[in-house]
């Protein structure tokens, strides 16, 4: 795509990482009021990688200070002076792109092939799309003048911890709002060089913060009385969390929330290609990914074919060191997540279903967990209901279009969807009866700025991306 920007295989000699990290506010790093401090550590090594300061309440104070003093001026330049930093910084995230690829995997334990291909290149393409948006408010079918809300608290996730931070913090300067953004404690590293990149890109002080830390920072920040919009990504038990300190108060606020996606692959679907995007719709960054294709929902008729391809395919996967070029499946990001992910397979093979992974050795050190698939699995089955955020997939049969749609709709959450046929009236027909924000035809997990990304159900609401992404930072 016009957006790629990483030629050379990576090493980890392309990225410095300091010792220690302070806190970003007010366009300087600083250590936090109380002088603490966490270890970032990387999850295919178990190797600390930097020592970071953890904000405090007193830090979110001032950050929020800082924001709220940038606002005015940030707010009142016309929307293509905002234009000019926002494509500076899309710039310099191109000409960095190797660098921030290395350091992603560094952190977050996922391939370089996917942060070098995919998360880096949309990152960039995030804050292109957005500079785009920033002189043309007034045509974006909001009416006249449309206005920015204030301080936006935004906290993020960290599976995508970079591209994450590109689609809360691109719509929110765009649009004229300040921003004091959260990064997760297992993930904070890019964010801060994003910090360092908004100061190589000239961008006033104060217009964006960068507070590292635990829930405990996040949930200070989303409670501030000066915050003005909410934006979360993460768990959906934390979600409703928010969703009742905000509620009572004037701010906005967005939900970005777990899932449960049904790939459905019809008799009728070329199988290969249907192979393909089942193992990308869930082996994709390990399959930590809130809109992975993590149910299977295939017609009873090929079971037999496509579960044979499928775990041939499988096979095939290469887990490993997340920095060689041609790893497939890295390192799960943290220990409590492999645990969670243990737990929840322990369970699918204590309720019955039938638990299947390919010969493939786990480094002795790291935090690593094989693909695995499930057969013989009912939609009573804990795996077929909870979110598993691992590289886990659960298969379940069906005989009619509408039976599909069934099962693909019974459950709590509505975030993804997959449709494999060669009948286009059927795709049509099918996505038009799923209640999920995202529905992929013949593909999976492709992603694109102008494109709106949300939730229904317990998946989260409001949306990100596209124009619609601008609405969620406006008053209009
Ligand atoms: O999420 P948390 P965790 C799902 C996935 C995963 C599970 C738990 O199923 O297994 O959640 O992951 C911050 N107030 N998703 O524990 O805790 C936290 O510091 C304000 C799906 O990592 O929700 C981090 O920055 N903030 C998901 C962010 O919230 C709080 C992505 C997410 O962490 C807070 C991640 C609080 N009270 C997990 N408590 C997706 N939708 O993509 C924590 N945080």
């Amino acid at each position: 795509s016009a957006f790629e920007y990483a030629p050379a295989p990576e090493s980890r000699s392309v990225v410095d990482i300091a010792p220690s990290y302070g806190l970003f506010i007010d366009g300087e790093f600083t250590e936090a009021a109380d002088g603490k401090v966490f270890k970032t550590v990387s999850p295919s090594t178990e190797e600390v990688l930097s020592e970071i300061a953890q904000a405090g309440e007193a830090d979110v104070d001032r950050a929020v200070r800082a924001a709220r003093k940038a606002f005015e001026k940030w707010s009142a330049l016309p929307g293509s002076e905002r234009a000019k930093y926002l494509f500076r910084i899309a710039r310099i995230i191109q000409e960095r792109s190797r660098e921030l690829a290395v350091l992603e995997t560094l952190d977050n334990g996922k391939p370089i092939k996917e942060t070098r291909d995919a998360d880096l290149p949309l990152v960039a393409a995030h804050f292109f799309y957005y500079a785009g948006w920033a002189d043309k408010l007034d045509h974006a079918g909001f009416g006249a003048n449309p206005r920015p809300l204030g301080v936006a608290g935004q906290v993020i996730p960290w599976n995508f911890p970079l591209l994450m931070l590109a689609w809360k913090i691109a719509p929110a300067l765009a649009t004229g709002n300040t921003v004091v953004l959260k990064p997760a404690e297992t993930t904070p590293l890019s964010a801060l060089f994003f910090a360092d990149i908004c100061r190589q890109a000239g961008l006033p002080k104060g217009v964006v913060n960068i507070l590292p830390g635990y829930g405990d920072t996040g949930a200070a920040l989303v409670a501030h009385p000066d915050v003005n919009k909410v934006a979360f990504t993460g768990s959906t038990a934390v979600g409703k969390q928010i969703a009742r300190t905000v509620a009572g108060t004037s701010k906005k606020l967005t939900l970005e929330l777990g899932g449960k996606g049904a790939n459905i692959v019809f008799d009728d679907a070329p199988i290969d290609q249907a192979v393909e995007g089942i193992v990308n719709g869930i082996f994709f960054n390990q399959g930590q990914v809130c809109c992975a294709g993590s149910r299977l929902l295939v017609q009873e008729s090929i079971q037999d074919e496509l579960m044979d391809s499928l775990k041939r395919r499988l096979s095939t996967l290469r887990l490993g060191d997340p920095l060689d070029k041609n790893t497939d499946i890295g390192a799960i990001n943290s220990e409590e997540q492999l645990a969670r992910i243990t737990s929840l397979v322990e369970q699918g093979e204590a309720e019955g279903a039938e638990r299947w992974s390919p010969a493939c050795e786990l480094p002795s050190s790291g935090y690593w967990f094989a693909p695995t698939l499930f057969t013989n699995v009912t939609q009573a089955h804990t795996i077929a209901r909870d979110e598993i955020f691992g590289p886990v997939l659960s298969v379940l049969t069906f005989r009619t279009p509408d039976e599909a749609v069934a099962k693909a709709n019974n459950s709590q959450y509505g975030l993804s969807a997959g449709i494999w046929t060669e009948k286009g009236s059927r795709i049509l027909a099918v996505a038009n009866k799923l209640r999920a924000g995202v529905i992929w035809s013949n593909t999976f997990n492709k992603f694109d700025p102008t494109s709106p990304f949300g939730g229904y159900k317990e998946s989260g609401f409001g949306r990100e991306g596209g124009r619609h992404g601008l609405e969620a930072y406006l008053d209009v």
